[in-house]
């Protein structure tokens, strides 16, 4: 076997995934980091999708009856069994996604803290008293769990998005079915074994609470198209979306939908250069461009724009670009050779629209993919620009004008997260009042968002938001009831009807 195929297999077996799983099966597993074969995972046919989601109903009304706060506890032993597995799963995010160590590791770190705040929210999942009209009336909202909730995630957070949705949806009295990317089965396979030494703990949770498909696209259509699925949370490209929300529509589903998005900053005059130069270079380099959140527009104020750029071009020739097993580099591999083509092709458009191109050029050969990140001066907002291209490349444009540069900044499909970097307090007001996306930061980057508040965003990244606040109340329903302890039958407005 070849070395990371053993090493896989090393940690796949440490964290608990039956082999018959992942050795045998029809789709090949690939690592980006040199595109070798690490593992044959056996795929879901129809007939397991539709034993699954059999399952997955019945699990849904058992645990729906139990209480939230014991629920919590399912979840807080979920915590548990990921801190214990941190560094085995992050290590396999590294090998199967490509992420460098750290952030291997912030995405199980991602996993425990929503984890510890649904725990928490299993006791606060409030509704609210309303002041009636009508005497010895009460009225109120209640929230009651809502069904099987299908997740549908992306190769580029392979498990931390999962975790977001079924931490929350288990809480909230669900069952949960996981549709991960074709591209990272493995570490939903590990994930789906950890999550099972939490049940045995647990001791009493119904079988198929949580359950996992694999698979490529016909798995993902049969959670979109089958009325057993309450609410569809998907996780990947425009594209993507534009294709599952009208099916989902059509059959009154729910959806929540994070797609694409196009993130822009922009350094005014009085930011703090030290700081915008690593919030950028993070949010732009950062897991090789490959987050929905990573900073692809770059607005720098003219009056600083020479300096601030140089800085950044020279961050961009020596970040350390390699296999994150093998070195200490910022920079690891793009997910295949599909996104390094797609990259290339925006690389070539920019400079039919007049970019220039620093970057972007391939490091090494053979089956993975490795680039130097790009940085393209683009002379305006056009081609390219405008649409997401999941590799590392930042477009930057100068700007004399805030309201102007803000007015650019929204004038794309996408709306997910947004920074600018300032010292100018009605700058930043000014920023934060006019930014159409779902984020939108002041003096810290694009990406990177913590899991205590909202995650989403606005336009063409399709409105849903997971994670923090009140995201939970889109795995719930509610009801508002009324109770009349009087002997009377007030109607509301006044209405009249004596029999
Ligand atoms: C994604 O890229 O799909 O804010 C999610 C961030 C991470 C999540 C990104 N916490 O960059």
């Amino acid at each position: 076997m070849a070395p990371i195929g053993a090493e896989t297999a090393r940690l796949l077996d440490a964290l608990g995934v039956d082999r018959a799983a992942w050795t045998d099966g029809s789709m090949p597993s690939l690592s980006p980091l040199t595109g070798e074969q690490v593992a044959m995972v056996r795929v879901s046919g129809a007939a397991d999708i539709d034993a699954a989601l059999d399952r997955a109903t019945a699990a849904f009304r058992a645990w729906s009856r139990v209480p939230a706060p014991r629920r919590g506890e399912l979840v807080r032993l979920f915590g548990e069994e990921l801190r214990a597995a941190k560094d085995s799963l992050a290590r396999l995010v590294t090998i199967e996604a490509g992420k460098i160590p750290s952030e291997g590791a912030g995405e199980v770190q991602e996993m425990i803290d929503i984890c510890d705040f649904a725990v928490g929210l299993s006791r606060q999942l409030y509704g609210l008293t309303i002041a009636t009209e009508r005497p010895g009336h009460r009225m109120m909202e209640v929230w009651h769990p809502l069904g099987v909730i299908g997740v549908i995630s992306a190769f580029n957070f392979p498990v931390a998005v999962w975790a977001w949705n079924a931490a929350l949806a288990l809480v909230c009295g669900n069952s949960v079915v996981w549709k991960p990317s074709e591209k990272t089965p493995l570490t939903a396979l590990a994930t789906q074994a950890i999550f099972e030494r939490a049940l045995a703990r647990f001791g009493e949770a119904p079988a198929g609470l949580s359950q996992l498909l694999i698979g490529g696209r016909e798995a993902g259509e049969a959670l979109v198209d089958d009325a057993r699925v309450a609410l569809v949370s998907a996780t990947g490209s425009t594209r993507m979306g534009r294709a599952v929300a009208p099916r989902l529509a059509g059959r009154f589903a729910r959806a929540i939908l994070e797609l694409g998005g196009n993130n822009g900053v922009i350094v005014a005059p009085s930011a703090d250069l030290d700081l915008a130069l690593r919030g950028v270079a993070f949010g732009a380099m950062g897991t090789a461009g490959q987050r929905c959140t990573t900073t692809r527009r770059l607005f720098v104020h003219d009056s600083i724009h020479d300096a601030f750029v140089a800085r950044l071009k020279a961050a961009y020739a020596s970040v350390a670009v390699g296999n994150p097993l093998e070195g200490d580099v910022l920079v690891g591999p793009l997910i295949d050779r599909a996104a390094f083509e797609a990259m290339q092709a925006a690389l070539a458009a920019a400079r039919d629209a007049g970019g220039v191109v620093h970057g972007g050029t391939r490091v090494g050969e053979g089956a993975s993919y490795y680039v130097r990140p790009a940085l393209v001066e683009m002379p305006g907002q056009v081609g390219p620009v405008l649409e997401e291209t999941f590799a590392p490349i930042l477009y930057v444009m100068r700007y004399d004008d805030l309201d102007a540069a803000i007015r650019l900044h929204n004038a794309v499909a996408a709306g997910l997260s947004s920074a600018i970097f300032t010292r100018d307090l009605t700058e930043a007001e000014r920023f934060l009042a006019a930014s159409d996306c779902g984020i939108a930061n002041v003096n810290l980057g694009t990406s990177g968002a913590e899991i205590g508040g909202a995650f989403g965003g606005e336009k063409e990244t399709g409105g849903g938001r997971e994670s923090g606040s009140d995201s939970w109340k889109a795995y719930m329903r509610r009801a508002t009831n009324t109770v009349n302890y009087s002997d009377a039958l007030p109607l509301a407005q006044g209405v009249s009807f004596e029999i």
